[in-house]
């Protein structure tokens, strides 16, 4: 701005003097000197050259023009921005089959026990030890009747229990398991404790009479995978701690999760409580009981298959690991989480730290599904 004014200034100077030399030529006439013309004229020209040595500079020109003209250069030296990490726990939902998914961020927690709680009946809890997995997506709630039904009418199949005529069911009488084979009444996922009727109106029940077999294919068709027992196991407990039930370390109750109490009519159950279901519940019945990641009927319910075999006796290993491969060398397939018909004496079998195993091919009404994702569905 102060080379602005310098140039205004002198631009009127010399409009002034030429005014002022007209005048003084006009009012001298005759008796003007050569000399004084001359005079004149030198000034003149030294303003004249004065204006064009500023016109002709660079600097004066750029710092002449008005602030808000001037170019705005942006900078080079701010990196682009980070895309936000999702955030643990957020829901969205399988187009495939409708149910809702769990973002669970890569991390680390503890898994297993040091207290050998379940080692009597041939299975290994401990020790407890550090295991790192990344990022996946897990369901929310157990498969429901109607998400399976979407898998038969899509791809035909064909399911173990019906190939088989049959499955497993509570025998009250005898109080435990009992296999029941038969071409008209034989249990299978529509009638899971058998009879020849099929059940209707419980569509939102987790689906059972699934053996491992049906739950892996029913996972690759929903787009995942069965999850590895370290997945489940994190989905359940959380990173935060080591606690026995998805809820924390408080006893079971029954407005906690569906397990063996006063419905399911056994003479080992806990008569003081009553969580209302006999058999399975509609999946989500107990948002009291959610995991620190906001998934429903880890404990309870049904059983869950993963993808681990067992071989009746290893532990786990003392050091830390990363994204642990599911041994494929055992007998037998590994089921979490324990399920209604879990009473008394059987609580620890509804711990997130306790493992339990079955035949691949077998079909129970107490076991369901529970599908992983590797991206989001
Ligand atoms: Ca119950
Ligand atoms: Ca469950």
């Amino acid at each position: 701005m102060r080379q602005l004014k310098n140039k205004h200034f002198l631009l009127l100077s010399l409009i002034t003097l030429i005014a002022i030399s007209c005048a003084s030529f006009g009012s001298l006439g005759a008796n003007s000197t050569d000399g004084q013309m001359a005079e004149m004229e030198s000034t003149i020209a030294a303003l004249e050259n004065k204006l064009n040595e500023q016109a002709n500079d660079p600097s004066q020109a750029e710092n002449s023009q008005p602030a808000a003209e001037q170019a705005v250069i942006p900078p080079t030296d701010i990196p682009p921005t980070a895309k936000p990490e999702m955030a643990a726990g957020t829901v969205s939902n399988n187009a495939k089959d409708g149910l809702a998914v769990v973002y669970i961020p890569k991390g680390s927690f503890t898994m297993g026990s040091n207290f050998d709680f379940s080692k009597r009946r041939g299975f290994c809890v401990t020790p407890q030890h550090k295991v790192t997995l990344d990022a996946y997506w897990i369901n929310q709630t157990e498969v429901t009747i109607a998400a399976f039904r979407k898998f038969v009418q899509a791809t035909g199949f064909i399911t173990d229990a019906e190939k088989n005529f049959g499955g497993w069911i509570w025998n009250y009488c005898e109080n435990d398991w009992q296999k029941v084979i038969s071409t008209d009444s034989g249990p299978n996922w529509q009638k899971p404790i058998g009879g020849k009727k099929k059940l209707t109106g419980n569509e939102d029940h987790p689906v059972t009479q699934i053996s491992w077999n049906d739950a892996s294919a029913y996972c690759e068709w929903a787009g995942g995978r069965l999850p590895t027992e370290a997945e489940w196991e994190r989905a359940a407990r959380g990173d935060d701690d080591v606690r026995m039930y998805p809820w924390g370390n408080d006893d079971v109750d029954d407005n906690l999760l569906n397990f063996g109490e006063k419905s399911f009519k056994c003479p080992l159950c806990d008569y003081r409580m009553e969580d209302g279901y006999q058999y399975t519940a509609p999946v989500a019945s107990f948002p009291d009981g959610i995991s620190p990641f906001g998934l429903y009927d880890m404990s309870g319910n049904v059983y869950e298959w993963v993808q681990d075999s067992y071989d009746g006796q290893s532990c786990y290993p003392t050091n830390p690991v990363t994204n642990p491969v599911p041994p494929e060398e055992g007998e037998e397939r590994i089921m979490r989480g324990g399920s209604y018909a879990d009473y008394d004496e059987l609580y620890w079998k509804l711990r997130v730290d306790n493992r339990w195993s079955r035949l691949p091919g077998s079909s129970f009404a107490d076991v369901g599904i529970r599908c992983v994702f590797d991206s989001q569905p």
